[in-house]
């Protein structure tokens, strides 16, 4: 074990599943590494995988002073332990032995303001902060993340070289840039969560159709997300549900999807996401209605006890072409793909005029291209979208964007109208097609609504036909017009 001698260019905090895989992605490309967690058994686990994985630079420290006194200055620190308290505690134990122009990085997925608070105090000590999200799971973390990085920009260019190195690799670039200030990064993170919510609420119902509304099998499922993953929709979440469906029950008769529960688990990003939208009043449905989709697949036992109460209920069933089903369901899934992609966009788009946070739209799908659970080819188009006009009031106005949605519009709304009709729930094609169709048009039903607001609280309205507030005594006036049409019988 090594012991106090200065060594290494980084240190990682917290030897779980994402801090062991990183510290081995850091030590495997070449920058020497110290490692600590609370329980020390993981130490030794980290190093030994350490050595088996090809001696890696990597050593072990039992104690938080050993640990920070083994490393370069100014020092960086990773820490990735549970978010929040943990987080505060491994800071102060990590602290008190750091110096003024050391840096603190908290790869976990924290709460964006508990970041903003706790830069505040690392700087009160002299010390430079940093919350990067960090996506892609084991896998990612261990071949290629993607990173989420903000808070000090100083502190981010003391490891720049380092994260640009153990990021995920693209064509145009690795899988990081410098998010912004404060709690960006964080929220950056967030939001990508919540997007990816609505990719796989969307990949689900795609599935739900073509199963039951289009009598697929697992076998067929396979093959089509297969041609899937080599056209537009060609993504990690396309990949390994193809995957899913070749997977045989070991333990039993058929494919091992149809043995796993229908309940979702969460970790409650995705349900920040849609609290930080309502704080915010941007419409985020399809993401909505993802976490929403979870909620209630964690009724189990009410929904099969409504199964019962409602077993007349069979739906309109009406024979398909399979083949035309299977196409239009994949432009569904692409259009409303769009529409969820639009509303994280203009979640962070609110969220950085807010907070100042300036951030650039076509960096953040340009780092998601590699190494994220939503990695996929269609991000360069979002990336390119963003190039072309930074200032882009919706995905769904870019030109060619909106030129695939009126493509796929019409398979879209059969895709709708059938699973509708035939009673298999779309919660998020529907929200992602009402949010299109909402957003499309020029004049809604607002009008009466606003007419009900001046109606029953003087709220007052605005005109289409000329400038100012207006109210208007509807109820005297409805009455009297009322008695003038009775007078006229
Ligand atoms: P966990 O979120 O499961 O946390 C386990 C780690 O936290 C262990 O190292 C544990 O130490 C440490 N810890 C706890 Br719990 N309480 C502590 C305390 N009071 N003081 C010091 N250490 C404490 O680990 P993870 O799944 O590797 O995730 C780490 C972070 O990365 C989380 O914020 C997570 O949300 C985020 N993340 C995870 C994934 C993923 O796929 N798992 C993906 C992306 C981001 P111990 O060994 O002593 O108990």
């Amino acid at each position: 074990m090594e012991a106090s001698a200065a060594v290494s260019r980084i240190g990682l905090a917290g030897l779980a599943v994402m801090g062991q895989n990183l510290a081995l992605n850091i030590a495997e490309k070449g920058f020497p590494i110290s490692v600590y967690n609370r329980t020390i058994s993981k130490v030794d686990e980290t190093v030994d995988r350490a050595q088996n994985e090809g001696q890696l630079p990597l050593t072990g420290h039992y104690n938080p002073k050993d640990f920070v006194l083994s490393l370069k200055k100014p020092r960086s620190v990773i820490i990735l332990v549970k978010a929040g308290a943990p987080v505060d505690q491994t800071i102060e134990a990590l602290s008190a032995h750091m110096e003024p122009g050391d840096t603190i990085i908290d790869g976990g997925n924290e709460w964006y303001e508990n970041t903003e608070r706790r830069i505040i105090e690392a700087k009160s000590n002299g010390l430079l902060y940093l919350g990067m999200g960090v996506s892609g799971g084991e896998e990612g973390a261990r071949n290629g993340p993607s990173l989420m990085p903000g808070g000090s920009q100083q502190a981010y260019g003391n490891v720049q070289d380092i994260m640009e190195k153990v990021a995920a690799q693209v064509e145009d670039g690795p899988c990081v840039t410098y998010i912004g200030e404060g709690g960006s990064g964080n929220f950056v993170k967030m939001v990508h969560n919540g997007i990816e919510y609505g990719d796989m609420q969307l990949i689900s119902e795609a599935y739900d159709v073509l199963k039951n509304v289009g009598g697929l099998s697992n076998e067929e499922l396979a093959e089509i997300f297969d041609e899937w993953n080599r056209g537009e929709l060609e993504s990690f979440l396309i990949e390994i549900t193809a995957d899913i469906f070749k997977v045989k029950d070991e333990g039993g008769e058929g494919e091992l999807v149809d043995k796993v529960l229908d309940k979702t688990g969460m970790k409650g990003t995705g349900k920040w996401t849609v609290q930080q939208a309502a704080e915010l009043s941007v419409a985020v449905p399809t993401i909505a209605a993802s976490l929403d989709g979870r909620f209630l697949s964690g009724l189990k036992e009410e929904r099969e006890a409504a199964s019962e109460v409602y077993s007349g209920i069979v739906g309109v069933k009406s024979s398909v072409d399979k083949k035309r089903l299977i196409d239009d369901v994949r432009q569904a899934l692409y259009a409303s793909k769009i529409c969820s992609y639009a509303q994280g966009m203009n979640l962070l788009r609110a969220k950085s005029d807010e907070k100042g946070w300036n951030l650039n739209f076509g960096e953040l799908a340009r780092i998601w291209k590699g190494g994220c659970i939503i990695r996929a080819v269609f991000l360069d188009r979002i990336k390119i979208a963003y190039q072309r006009n930074p200032n882009l009031a919706s995905l769904l106005v870019d030109p060619d964007f909106a030129r695939e949605m009126v493509q796929r519009e019409k398979a879209w709304r059969r895709v709708v109208g059938l699973a509708i009709a035939a009673g298999v729930s779309i919660p998020g094609m529907c929200a992602s097609l009402s949010y299109f169709d909402t957003y499309r048009r020029a004049r809604l039903p607002a009008n009466l609504v606003q007419a009900q607001r001046d109606l029953f609280g003087a709220h007052t309205y605005e005109r289409v036909d000329r400038p100012g507030a207006f109210h208007t005594e509807w109820t005297k006036l409805a009455r009297k017009s009322g008695s003038r049409v009775a007078a006229l019988k």
